[in-house]
């Protein structure tokens, strides 16, 4: 892209190759001053060939994105980052990479600040009940298919964006940051730490499936005995979270005392 070239800011990816320290996710990055979103520019990337691991990374962004066309606030003192991956597991284990990158960047964070934030199936981040980050995963439009067969993925986008030193008034009153919540935060340290552990887990996951992603979440999901009101499609449901299954569907105990499994949805607790 031509913006893509006029706008990139080398002094920043200096600072981010040294601290990546030879990360295979984030061996090629782009990095940026300000953009619309991190997303955009890495679809237009993996359209245009860019390989697996190419890192796409903002100090601000003007046009953040969250999921269902929701916004994310994306001022200065946030990491907004995109990864571009080419999985070729079956476009129905998709949702699951969303589980992967949450793990990734709960781990990083704790590395990094020493905090514990849990993650709200399937993707936030949260430090004291409040939202501190948030992850999408979106996919090329060319393996998205009527047909229910499982097809390969032409690339993956995951894109994650953190408070770090953000101010609280630029963000939604449910979010926080790392640093409102005490922590002390390098944030390009940080972003070598989600890189390093994503292509980790995400090399797990690739090889062995959902199953051991399942296992080293268990510490980090808060939800499971809780109340929940689970949002999905045009439904709403309430129940008991009590487990997340080798797909990584949330399962919920309805109030009729039948288990129901949820691939996609919004989680509310309710207290
Ligand atoms: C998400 O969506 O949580 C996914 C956020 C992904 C952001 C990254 S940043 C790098 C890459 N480039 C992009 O353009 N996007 C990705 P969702 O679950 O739909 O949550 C969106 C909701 O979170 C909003 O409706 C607000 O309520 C809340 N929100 C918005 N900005 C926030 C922020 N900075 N911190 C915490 N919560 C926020």
């Amino acid at each position: 892209m031509a913006t893509d070239t006029a706008l990139r800011d080398r002094r920043l990816e200096q600072r981010l190759t040294q601290a990546l320290g030879g990360s295979a996710f984030g061996r090629t990055i782009r990095a940026f001053e300000r953009v619309g979103s991190t997303m955009e520019l890495a679809h237009a990337l993996a359209a245009d060939g860019a390989p697996e691991g190419t890192l796409v990374w903002a100090a601000r962004q003007d046009q953040g994105r969250g999921r269902q066309s929701r916004t994310w606030e994306s001022p200065k003192g946030g990491i907004y980052l995109s990864l571009i991956l080419r999985p070729t597991r079956p476009a129905t284990e998709m949702p699951q990479l969303s589980l992967v990158a949450g793990l990734a960047a709960a781990e990083a964070i704790q590395e990094s600040t020493g905090l514990f934030p849990s993650i709200r199936w399937p993707n936030d981040l949260l430090l004291n009940g409040q939202k501190v980050g948030g992850i999408l995963v979106e996919a090329s439009s060319s393996f998205i298919s009527t047909s229910h067969a499982p097809r390969p993925m032409s690339h993956v986008v995951v894109g994650i964006g953190i408070n770090v030193t953000t101010r609280l008034k630029d963000i939604p009153n449910t979010a926080t940051s790392l640093v409102a919540a005490g922590a002390e935060c390098d944030p390009y340290r940080l972003t070598g730490e989600v890189c390093r552990r994503l292509k980790s887990w995400y090399d797990e996951w690739y090889a062995n499936g959902f199953v051991p992603i399942r296992t080293a979440l268990r510490p980090w999901l808060g939800l499971f005995g809780q109340p929940v009101r689970v949002a999905a499609g045009s439904k709403e449901f309430e129940g008991t979270a009590s487990d997340l299954d080798e797909a990584g569907r949330l399962v919920v105990r309805l109030e009729s005392g039948v288990p129901r499994a949820f691939e996609m949805g919004e989680v509310t607790l309710l207290r």
